[in-house]
C-alpha cells in the first residue's frame, strides 16, 4: 500500500471533500431509515455543523468534542463537522451513563459535545459532573422542542454550506478512540489523519476488494472504531455508500440487509449465528461479502454461515489501539479456526515473554507493527502495549507452518491447570456444542492442588435445567469432544454473562463474583 502521506492532511477532505470535488457530488453517501444524502448533502451538512462549532460554540483547533448517539446520519455529519472544524472527534458509546461520560469526558478533556437528543439527560449529567464539558448541543429533537435555544439544526439553518477544511497536519490528532473495557477502567487511544488514511489505504483495497457500489451496513456503534471504520470511512475512501442503523441487532441487521440492498456487512460472530436461521432470506438480497470482527471467528460459526447463505466470512483481527483490522484474509483464502495473515502494510509476529520470535506452531504473544499503533492518552499502561516497537495485544496466538495466525485466547485467559495450558475460548467452543447450552464463559479459578482449574459459567437454554446431573452431563460432554484435561472441573449455572458495550465478555467480571 501506498503510505507516503504529505504534511499537511486532513481525513475529512479525503475522505468527503475530495468527492465533491472530483464531480461525485451527486453519488449516494448515506443511508437510514426516511434519510438519503449524497456527498454533496453531507458535505453541506458537516460544513453547516462546522459553522456551528467555530461560531456559534467558540471551537478552536485541537478542541475535544464529545459525539454521542446512535448509529444515524446526523451523527456521522457531526463527525465530519468537527474534523473539518480541526477539532479532535471523541464519539461515545450510546449506552454510556452520565457517570462514565464525565469519566471519559475528563479523561478527554472535552470541552464540547453534539449528542443526540436521545441521550440528552445523560449527556447533561455528564456535565455537571465534569471539570470541562461545557458547551453542549442537540440534535434530532423532535419538531416541537426544536425551537429549544440549545437545538443543533435552527443553527445549522442559520450557517453558510460552505466551509473551508481547517488545513491540519497529518500528525494532527483527530480521533480519540475509548477502549472497550474488557480488562476496568477504559483508556483513551489518540488517532492522526494520517492513520485514518492508513487503514484506508490497507485493509479496505487488499483484503476486502469492494467497490463504489457497494452498500455497507453493520451493526457496531460508529464509538467503535471497528464501526467507524468499516461503516464509514471505507466507503468513504471508495465513494461507495453506507446505511446507518439505530438498532442493529441480528432480526434489524438482517432487515437493513434486505431493504437497503446492502452487499457488505460488518458485525461479530455471535451475530452471524443468530442471522444465520434467516439464510434462505438473505441469499435473496445483495449480500456478497461478509466481515467478522470483535472475537475470534470459530469454525463452526464459519460454517454455519456459509451453509446458510453461501457466503465465505472475512475474518479480521483489530484493536482500538491499532485503529482497525491488522491480520485478516480474503474469503478465497480463508481457513477454518485461523484469522488470516499480517495485512499488507503490517508486520506480525509471535514472541515469548521477552520478546523472542517464536517458530511457528508455538503459542505466544501476538506481536504487531505498521502505519498505526498505540498511544494512549496520559497513561502508564503505554509501556505495557508497546514493547521494542511491537504493540502487544494482549492475545495469545501461534502462526502455523503457512504463516496463518491461529487465536488461542487473551493472554490473561491461558488457564494453567497441573502444568497443562488450556486456553479459555476451547473449553467454552467445546461446551457450545451442547444443545442444552445457549451461552458460556470459561475462567482459570485459583486452586490448591493444580494451580488453577478450568470453571464455567453456563446460561442454559430454555427448557433445561441447571443443577448436579446437568453439571455432570456438560464434563462428560466436554471430556468427549476435547482432551479430557481440559474439561470444566467447575460449572457454575447463570441467568445471563457479563458484557461490555460492544459485546465483548468481561471475564474480569466473573474472576470478581
Ligand atoms: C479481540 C479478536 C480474535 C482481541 C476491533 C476490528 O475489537 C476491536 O477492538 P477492541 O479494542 O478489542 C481488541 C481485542 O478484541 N479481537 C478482535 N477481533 C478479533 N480476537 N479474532 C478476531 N477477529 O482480543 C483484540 O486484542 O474492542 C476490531 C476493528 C477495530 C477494532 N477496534
Amino acid at each position: 500500500p501506498e503510505l507516503q502521506f504529505p504534511e499537511r492532511l486532513n481525513c475529512a477532505a479525503e475522505l468527503l471533500d475530495r468527492h465533491v470535488q472530483e464531480g461525485r457530488g451527486d453519488r449516494l453517501c448515506v443511508q437510514a431509515d426516511g434519510v438519503r444524502w449524497t456527498y454533496a448533502e453531507l458535505q453541506e451538512n458537516a460544513n453547516r455543523i462546522a459553522h456551528v462549532l467555530t461560531r456559534d460554540m467558540g471551537l478552536v483547533p485541537g478542541n475535544r468534542v464529545l459525539l454521542c448517539g446512535p448509529n444515524n446520519p446526523m451523527l456521522v455529519a457531526s463527525w465530519f463537522g468537527v474534523v473539518k472544524a480541526g477539532g479532535i472527534a471523541v464519539a461515545a458509546m450510546p449506552l454510556l451513563r452520565a457517570k462514565e461520560l464525565s469519566t471519559i469526558a475528563d479523561i478527554a478533556r472535552i470541552s464540547h459535545a453534539l449528542c443526540d437528543e436521545a441521550l440528552r439527560a445523560e449527556v447533561e449529567g455528564a456535565q455537571q459532573k465534569s471539570a470541562t464539558l461545557k458547551t453542549l448541543r442537540f440534535f434530532n429533537g423532535r419538531a416541537g422542542a426544536a425551537n429549544a435555544a440549545d437545538a443543533l439544526e435552527p443553527l445549522m439553518a442559520q450557517a453558510s454550506g460552505q466551509f473551508q477544511t481547517v488545513d491540519t497536519a497529518a500528525t494532527d490528532t483527530c480521533l480519540l478512540g475509548f477502549t472497550s473495557g474488557t480488562t476496568g477502567v477504559p483508556k483513551a487511544t489518540m488517532h492522526f489523519h494520517r492513520d485514518v488514511m492508513a487503514v484506508c489505504a490497507c485493509w479496505p483495497p487488499h483484503v476486502l476488494r469492494a467497490d463504489a457500489d457497494d452498500v455497507f451496513i453493520g451493526s457496531p456503534p460508529v464509538a467503535f472504531t471497528f464501526g467507524l471504520g468499516g461503516q464509514v470511512l471505507f466507503p468513504m475512501s471508495i465513494g461507495a455508500s453506507m446505511v446507518l442503523l439505530e438498532k442493529a441487532g441480528p432480526p434489524q441487521l438482517a432487515d437493513g440487509i434486505e431493504c437497503f440492498g446492502a452487499t457488505v456487512v460488518f458485525t461479530a460472530p455471535t451475530s452471524y449465528r443468530v442471522m444465520a436461521q434467516q439464510g434462505e432470506r438473505l441469499r435473496k438480497t445483495r449480500l456478497r461479502k461478509c466481515v467478522s470482527a470483535g472475537e475470534a471467528l470459530t469454525a463452526s460459526t464459519r460454517a454455519l454461515w456459509k451453509d446458510a447463505t453461501g457466503i465465505e466470512i472475512i475474518d479480521g483481527i483489530g484493536s482500538t489501539e491499532m485503529l482497525h483490522i491488522f491480520i485478516s484474509h480474503r474469503e478465497e483464502e480463508a481457513r477454518p479456526g485461523a484469522t488470516g495473515k499480517a495485512v499488507p502494510g503490517y508486520r506480525a509476529k509471535v514472541v515469548d515473554d521477552e520478546g523472542r520470535e517464536l517458530p511457528p506452531g508455538m503459542v505466544g504473544k501476538l506481536a504487531v507493527q505498521g502505519p498505526t499503533g498505540c498511544r494512549y492518552l496520559n497513561d502508564s499502561r503505554q509501556s505495557k502495549y508497546v514493547s521494542q516497537g511491537w504493540n502487544l495485544t494482549g492475545d495469545a496466538y501461534l502462526m502455523d507452518a503457512d504463516g496463518y495466525f491461529v487465536y488461542q485466547a487473551r493472554t490473561d485467559d491461558m488457564i494453567i491447570s497441573a502444568g497443562y495450558n488450556i486456553a479459555a475460548p476451547e473449553v467454552e467452543e467445546a461446551l457450545m456444542q451442547h444443545a442444552a447450552v445457549a451461552e458460556c464463559a470459561v475462567i482459570g479459578v485459583a486452586d490448591a492442588e493444580r494451580g488453577q482449574i478450568v470453571k464455567a459459567f453456563v446460561v442454559l437454554r430454555a427448557g433445561h435445567a441447571a443443577g448436579d446431573a446437568m453439571a455432570r452431563e456438560l464434563q462428560d460432554f466436554v471430556k468427549s469432544t476435547v482432551a479430557p484435561y481440559k474439561y470444566p472441573r467447575a460449572v457454575q449455572f447463570v441467568n445471563q454473562l457479563p458484557r461490555t458495550a460492544t459485546g465483548k465478555l468481561q471475564r474480569f467480571r466473573l474472576h470478581e463474583a
